[in-house]
């Protein structure tokens, strides 16, 4: 197959589209293909250095006429400035606002032989979608995009359903490295955390709103009633004050670990025996998959994609939003049900591999950008 030249954009900090977007590069250039980070700073996960991947910073001038530094337009200038000067193929963007509209731009500037494609995470669907001032735009930038991936069926429908989108959208969901993800030896480390008849439960996050860290405090909380148990939170964001408050009001202090930001997340989840996740909106749920890969079951509201990669009693429970009260019953029935936890390991390890892996998906985006390219 031909090698690409291919320059990625993303939202290069924590989040899971940065890390959808940056392992996707990763594994792109791995299989030979050129690839550029096109990004304001070093996305995090791209760490060492990697054959066959390039970086290049978008930099931002903030001149003292602009009330706001045109970050858009410095990328979009930086976008048609790498494509001409490495002949990129194509440009895949991850997220509709500013990237896609930033990537036509820059397209223009190029010529028509630079293809576009765009990925849909979310935020810029679920959120922005809904602002009358920004519909219009977005709705631009998927048409006139080259080609459109989304990262759950319930994405593509909500994105037809709040835009009135008719052009095809691909799916592609979100997937592990197999050689990342994996069940790691932890005897050693779990002792630091938690006694040998103590459960832990795990919960990862940017601690936004719509994350419902709350919940995972007071599902917590009805859990270790009855059973001996520890909470890991691993993340950062503007719910953790409440968080840290309402763990105090509980008494639960002693119980609940505060780990912050982490980057071997592979490592905590192997030492969990249960994600929790939530979420109000979750267009897909990437750390159940990471936590599903490592063999840990996860206990999700049934929002947004999440069922899509959770298999309501096979590889989880799924609950309605908010219902506390449920997926603490569903957490306590799996954590004292040996027999019934295991199998459902085997099958959280079975699915990540098999459904959502590496070369699949990996596959699934080279297969697209030849389509839009129309080369074998
Ligand atoms: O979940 C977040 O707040 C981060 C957000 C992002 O933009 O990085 O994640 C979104 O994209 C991920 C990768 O495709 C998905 O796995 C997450 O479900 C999605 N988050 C939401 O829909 C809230």
């Amino acid at each position: 197959m031909e090698r690409l030249k291919i320059g990625i954009t993303c939202y290069p900090t924590l989040g899971g589209s940065g890390v959808v977007a940056t392992e996707l590069g990763k594994l792109l250039a791995e299989k030979g293909h050129q690839v550029h980070f096109i990004t304001h700073s070093m996305p995090f996960r791209l760490g060492k250095f990697h054959k066959n991947i390039f970086y290049h910073e978008v930099e931002v001038n903030d001149y003292y006429v602009f009330k706001y530094p045109p970050y858009d337009l410095s990328l979009a200038s930086k976008l048609a400035q790498v494509a001409k000067q490495e002949e990129l193929d194509l440009l895949h963007v991850h997220y509709a606002i500013p990237h896609a509209v930033c990537a036509l731009l820059a397209k223009q500037m190029v010529g028509s032989h630079l293809k576009v494609v765009t990925t849909l995470h979310g935020t810029d669907i679920t959120v922005l979608a809904e602002d009358e001032s920004l519909s219009d735009l977005i709705r631009y930038a998927i048409n006139q995009s080259d080609a459109v991936t989304a990262v759950s069926q319930d994405l593509i429908r909500e994105t037809r359903q709040l835009l009135g989108i008719e052009k095809p959208i691909d799916l592609a969901y979100n997937f592990v490295d197999k050689r990342v993800y994996y069940p790691r030896e932890v005897t050693a480390l779990r002792k630091e955390f938690a006694h040998p008849d103590e459960k832990i439960l795990i919960h990862i996050s940017n601690f936004r709103p719509v994350k419902r860290v709350m919940d995972v405090v007071d599902i917590f909380e009805r859990v270790h009633r009855d059973i001996p148990a520890r909470l890991l939170f691993v993340g950062e964001g503007p719910e953790l004050s409440k968080v840290l408050c309402k763990v105090k009001e509980f008494g639960l202090q002693e119980r609940v670990t505060f780990c912050g930001k982490q980057d071997d997340v592979a490592q905590l989840l192997s030492l969990a025996d249960l994600m929790l996740l939530p979420s109000e909106k979750e267009s897909f749920g990437l750390v159940a998959l990471e936590a599903m890969a490592c063999g840990v079951p996860t206990i999700a509201s049934n929002a947004g994609g999440i069922p899509e990669l959770i298999t309501h009693e096979e590889t989880g429970y799924l609950a309605d939003i908010g219902d506390v009260e449920q997926m603490a019953s569903y957490a306590r029935m799996l954590l004292t049900n040996n027999e019934m936890y295991q199998r459902m390991r085997e099958a959280c390890l079975y699915r990540a591999r098999y459904t959502f892996c590496n070369d699949l998906i990996t596959r699934q985006y080279e297969e697209l950008y030849y389509r839009v390219l129309e080369r074998p």
